[in-house]
């Protein structure tokens, strides 16, 4: 099983928005969502950090919904190896603890936004189609996506 799948089944299972990182993984849950798990070096996938916000996304802004995005189809548990590909303000430099808003372009999925690698820290959780304005200890301090369904 890959890490990232590990990560993403442990949210499912503690159902709660912080402390996620201690959950157990478990073999066979069904609703991991499929991908990359975020691992360094995972292969691209189409649609993926291609600066663009696609169904199924969730986009990340270096400002107010405004200047470069960074949009990921799938977990990533470290955004510090992550740039912005999009254009504008930002662009190229790291993701990681370095954006201002998000929205969530898919329709089923939850993602999860985390202060902290791997889910640590505080999350924030975007709904299918919804926005978030990150303020506060969330504004430059995600550093981890994780999905739920
Ligand atoms: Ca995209
Ligand atoms: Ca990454
Ligand atoms: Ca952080």
């Amino acid at each position: 099983m890959r890490p990232g799948a590990m990560i993403r089944i442990g949210v499912a299972l503690a159902g709660v928005v912080a402390g996620l990182a201690a959950a157990a993984p478990a073999a066979g849950v069904p609703g991991a969502r499929p991908g990359p798990g975020g691992a360094a070096g995972a292969a691209a996938v189409a649609g993926d950090l291609d600066g663009r916000c696609d169904p199924g996304d969730l986009c990340l802004w270096h400002g107010v919904f405004e200047g470069s995005v960074a949009d990921f189809s799938y977990i990533d548990g470290d955004l510090n190896d992550n740039v912005f590909p999009g254009p504008g303000a930002g662009q190229n430099t790291f993701v990681a603890n370095n954006s201002e808003s998000a929205h969530n372009y898919d329709s089923s999925w939850t993602a999860f936004l985390c202060t902290g690698t791997n889910g640590r820290g505080t999350c924030v959780v975007v709904r299918p189609n919804q926005s978030v304005l990150l303020t506060g200890d969330m504004l430059d301090n995600v550093e981890s996506i994780l999905w739920s369904i």
